[in-house]
């Protein structure tokens, strides 16, 4: 079913905005952050007005309700990547916490000096720099499945470095540079069969694409709300149970505990053992209606939406002298098209685009090592998503043209 995407957008407020006298903004920046739609601003309103309270800790009414949205939320999160069930979700901050979750409680209690983590050199520093920390604290050995110039992952290099058995083989599903939707099942796969356990850094997957954690057999998978419709400041990790019951807590505090005395504490069960603190309570119900908000569209018509308009993207991009867009052609991608203009930097075209209302990014994307890898400090990048339209890819595409003119 084709998306209406006109209808659609009028869910989306802030699409409507001026970023300056008379000119709209036409919004190419989700993959830093998605808009959000009434559905998600609206329940977390609701959420204020009607039913604030802190949760787990009271018997009051609005305490019961503000508990039960954010169990709810959980529940929903659970179904929408069709985990076994919902103590499998562990809230977090975003991604970036949750893959830190994992190498702080998971990989401190099971890795020791000389044990191998394979990454691959499309990560984003989200996924390098926890590895990093612990290679300096623990003496853990890094490798990295490399990038075709092409932009995709060189699998026969991985299976050469699955004979070294990794202990941990973490890796993104999609590149939030490159685009390139990566084999993720067929990488877990080969994983296991290697005894190595698999983190997936689904920050750009789950948003664009339909992810099923049980087909994929993922051990861990992180992503956040913000990238999703839904709220900053909150994000999951899905992890296998029987890992996360076996983990060592991450933050202590309050809530993680089932009881404590003055030398010693017992910590809680699944999934509160994870979640210390008071936690960000709306935004797990704003996380929760943009679940239901994408789910009613359907992923898999998103996908195809957003397919469609990368083809349309890269196919008028490639066309502009001067133009190269970084990454595989449009059937082994999502939403992303990183770009260079020669003569131009990247963050000129930004600005100047940013004069005609159109939000792109311009530079590492916290992907610096990929970057060096194509013997560049940096591109300028456009992304999609379900609100976008061939209009605006004509939009960016004329900008370009001005861009062009400008230096010329
Ligand atoms: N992993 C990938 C693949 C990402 O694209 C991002 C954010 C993260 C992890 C971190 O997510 P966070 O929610 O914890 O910040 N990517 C981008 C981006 O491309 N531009 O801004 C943020």
């Amino acid at each position: 079913m084709a998306l209406n995407v006109l209808a659609l957008r009028k869910d989306f407020p802030i699409l409507e905005r001026e970023t300056r006298a008379g000119v709209r903004v036409t919004y190419l920046d989700s993959t830093a952050t998605s808009q959000k739609p009434l559905a998600v601003i609206e329940a977390m309103n609701d959420f204020y007005r009607q039913s604030n309270a802190n949760i787990h800790r009271g018997v009051h009414t609005l305490a019961e309700e503000a508990t039960a949205l954010y169990e709810d939320a959980r529940g929903k999160i659970a179904k929408f990547i069709n985990a076994a069930s919902a103590r499998q979700i562990i809230y977090t901050r975003n991604t970036t916490e949750s893959i830190n979750l994992v190498a702080y409680s998971w990989a401190r209690a099971n890795l020791k000096a000389g044990d191998l983590v394979v990454l691959t050199e499309m990560e984003h520093h989200s996924n390098l720099v926890p590895w990093h920390m612990l290679a300096a604290e623990r003496g853990i050995e890094l490798d990295f499945i490399p990038v075709t110039m092409d932009g995709l992952l060189d699998l026969d290099a991985y299976r050469a470095l699955l004979k070294r058995t990794p202990k941990l083989v973490a890796f993104t599903q999609m590149s939030n540079v490159l685009g390139t939707v990566n084999p993720a099942a067929e990488i877990i796969r080969m994983a296991h069969e290697a005894g190595a356990v698999t983190l997936v850094d689904a920050a750009q997957s789950v948003p664009h694409l339909k992810v099923d954690v049980q087909e994929l057999d993922a051990d861990f998978l992180a992503f956040s709300a913000h990238k999703m419709c839904g709220p900053t400041g909150i994000g999951a990790l899905y992890g296998k149970a029987e890992l996360l019951e076996s983990m060592p807590p991450f933050l202590g505090g309050g809530d993680m505990i089932k009881e404590v005395h003055l030398r010693s504490f017992r910590p809680n069960t699944l999934p509160h053992k994870f979640e210390a603190g008071t936690p960000a309570i709306a935004e797990a119900v704003g996380f929760g209606a943009a679940v239901d908000y994408l789910s009613a569209i359907g992923m898999d018509n998103i996908a195809a939406h957003e397919h469609e308009i990368t083809e349309y993207a890269l196919e008028r991009l490639e066309e502009i002298p001067g133009v190269k867009v970084f990454g595989p052609p449009a059937r082994h991608k999502g939403g992303v098209a990183a770009f260079t203009l020669e003569g131009v930097h990247p963050h000129d075209v930004a600005q100047i685009l940013d004069k005609d209302g159109i939000a792109i990014r311009a530079g590492h994307h916290c992907a610096q090592p990929l970057h060096e890898k194509f013997g560049i400090q940096s591109t300028s990048r456009a992304s999609f998503y379900l609100y976008n339209t061939k209009a605006e890819v004509d939009l960016l595409v004329n900008g370009i043209y001005k861009v062009k003119e400008v230096f010329a």
